[in-house]
C-alpha cells in the first residue's frame, strides 16, 4: 500500500495513486508534459518491440501491460486510489458492484464452502447468494447479524466466510464491524464487508478488523450518475488471487472510460459525501416531524436502534434516510407521483435526490414471506438524499406529502 502520506480525506482523495508524475513523451515531436488529470489509456491491448519483451510479460506480469482484461494504467490509478481511501494493501477496480462482490465471493469460496451473511442485504447480493451460488454447491445461512451472537452461532466447520453490509440496503440496519471481525479471526474465516452507503469517508471496516471492503462506485464514489463501476479492497494476496483468477476468468473488468469516470469522481467525494450527511439529518428531522409519516430509520437520528453504535462506528450518518408512511403502500406510491425535485429512481449517491420503493423494485424479486420477516414492508420509501438545498427538498416533500391522507 502507499504509505500514509495525507493527514486528511480531501488530500487522500485528490493525490493518492497518482503515478503520472513522471510524465509522457510523444515520440513524433519529443516534447514531454506531464499531465495533472490522470490520463486515459482507452485501448484493449498493448503491443511489444519484440518477441522477447512480449514472452516476459507474460512470465512475470508486473513487467508490462498486456491486455486490458488483465490490467490497465487507467485501472491501476484508480486502484492504487481505492486502497488509500479504504486503508487496504491493495484494490480491484471491477465492471459493477455486482462484479465486485461475485469476483470477491469466488475468491474467497474457491474451494467452496458455506457462507453466514446479514439477512437483509441489496437484493442482487441477496439473489446471488440465495439462487446462483447454491447452485455451485455453496450454501448460505442468512442471520440478523445486528446481533454478533447470531452471526457466532451460525458457523459451520465449512464456513468460509462472513458477508455484511452496515448500513444494509434499504433498512440502514447496522452491525458492529469489530465484533463480527473478532469473530471471523477466531474461526479464521474471510469476513467481507458492502461499504457502499458508509463510504470510506464514514468508515474504514479494514482498520477495525475486516478482510475486504467492497464498493458499488456506481454510488458515492463516482457520484456523478455516469457509471455503472465497483470495487474491492483487501490484502495483496487476496487481490492478486482475485484479479488473476475470478475477475479475469469471469471478465467482470471495469472499462478504461468508466474507471476514469470514477478517477473524476473520487476528488470530492469527502466534500459532497459531508454535505450529503448534513442535508440527509436535516431531511431525516423533517420527516420524523411530519403527520404523514409512521416511523424515519437515519443511523443519525436518536430513534435509531442502534444509534449508539453509529456513533461509535460512523463518522458520518450517510445520505440514505427509509421511512414508513402512515398510508402504507397507496400512500408510497401517491407520494412518488407527487414529488418533482426528488427523482424517482433506482441507485443512490448522485448529488441528485432519488427516491424509490423497495418493495416494487430494488427488493421485488425477494419473496413476500422473507421481505416481511426482514420489514421490507409493502409502505417503505428510501431516499438518497442528495446536494440541492435542502429548501428546496423540504418544499418538495412538504408539498408531495401534503397530498395524503392519512
Ligand atoms: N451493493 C449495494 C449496497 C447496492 O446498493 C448496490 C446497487 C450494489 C451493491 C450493486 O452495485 P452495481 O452492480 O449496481 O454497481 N444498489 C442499487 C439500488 O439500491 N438501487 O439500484 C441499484
Amino acid at each position: 500500500m502507499e504509505s500514509k502520506k495525507y493527514k486528511g480525506k480531501s488530500t487522500e482523495a485528490i493525490h493518492a495513486g497518482e503515478t503520472f508524475s513522471t510524465g509522457v513523451q510523444d515520440q513524433q515531436s519529443g516534447k514531454t508534459g506531464i499531465p495533472l488529470l490522470p490520463p486515459i489509456f482507452q485501448n484493449s491491448t498493448f503491443r511489444f518491440e519484440t518477441a522477447t519483451e512480449c514472452a516476459s510479460a507474460f512470465i512475470d506480469e508486473e513487467s508490462g501491460y498486456v491486455y486490458t482484461r488483465w490490467g490497465n494504467p487507467t485501472q491501476k490509478v484508480l486502484e492504487g486510489k481505492l486502497a488509500v481511501l479504504e486503508a487496504g494493501e491493495a484494490a480491484l477496480a471491477t465492471a459493477s458492484g455486482m462484479g465486485a462482490i461475485s469476483t470477491a465471493l469466488l475468491t474467497a469460496l474457491a474451494d467452496g464452502g458455506h457462507v453466514v451473511a446479514m439477512e437483509t442485504l441489496y437484493s442482487a447480493t441477496y439473489n446471488l447468494l440465495n439462487e446462483e451460488f447454491p447452485r455451485m454447491g455453496i450454501e448460505t445461512t442468512f442471520v440478523d447479524a445486528t446481533d454478533p451472537n447470531k452471526v457466532e452461532s451460525a458457523i459451520r466447520p465449512d464456513t468460509k466466510v462472513i458477508y455484511l453490509e452496515s448500513p444494509t440496503n434499504p433498512l440502514l440496519k447496522l452491525v458492529d464491524l469489530a465484533a463480527c471481525a473478532e469473530i471471523a479471526k477466531a474461526h479464521n474465516i474471510t469476513s467481507i464487508i458492502d461499504n457502499t452507503f458508509a463510504t470510506p469517508c464514514s468508515q474504514q471496516p479494514i482498520v477495525l478488523g475486516i478482510d475486504v471492503v467492497l464498493h458499488s462506485m456506481t454510488k458515492y464514489l463516482s457520484g456523478n450518475g455516469a457509471v455503472i463501476a465497483g470495487a474491492i479492497v483487501g490484502e495483496k494476496e487476496f487481490i492478486v488471487a482475485a484479479q488473476k483468477g475470478a475477475l479475469r476468468n469471469f471478465g467482470a473488468v471495469i472499462s478504461p472510460f468508466n474507471a476514469w469516470l470514477t478517477l473524476l469522481g473520487i476528488p470530492t467525494l469527502p466534500l459532497r459525501f459531508g454535505q450529503h450527511c448534513e442535508n440527509a439529518a436535516c431531511i431525516a428531522a423533517f420527516l420524523e416531524a411530519h403527520p404523514a409519516v409512521a416511523w424515519v430509520r437515519y443511523p443519525g437520528l436518536p430513534s435509531h436502534p442502534q444509534y449508539e453504535l453509529a456513533k461509535r462506528q460512523m463518522n458520518g450518518f450517510g445520505g440514505m434516510i427509509t421511512m414508513e408512511l402512515k398510508g402504507g403502500r397507496a400512500a408510497g406510491e401517491k407520494l412518488v407521483n407527487q414529488l418533482q425535485i426528488c427523482a424517482l429512481a433506482v441507485s443512490l449517491g448522485d448529488v441528485r435526490t432519488l427516491v424509490c420503493h423497495p418493495a416494487s423494485t430494488t427488493h421485488s424479486h425477494i419473496p413476500m414471506e422473507v421481505r416481511q420477516q426482514t420489514g421490507i414492508t409493502d409502505g417503505l420509501v428510501r431516499f438518497s438524499i442528495g446536494l440541492e438545498d435542502t429548501e428546496d427538498i423540504i418544499a418538495d416533500l412538504e408539498q408531495a406529502l401534503g397530498t395524503l391522507s392519512f
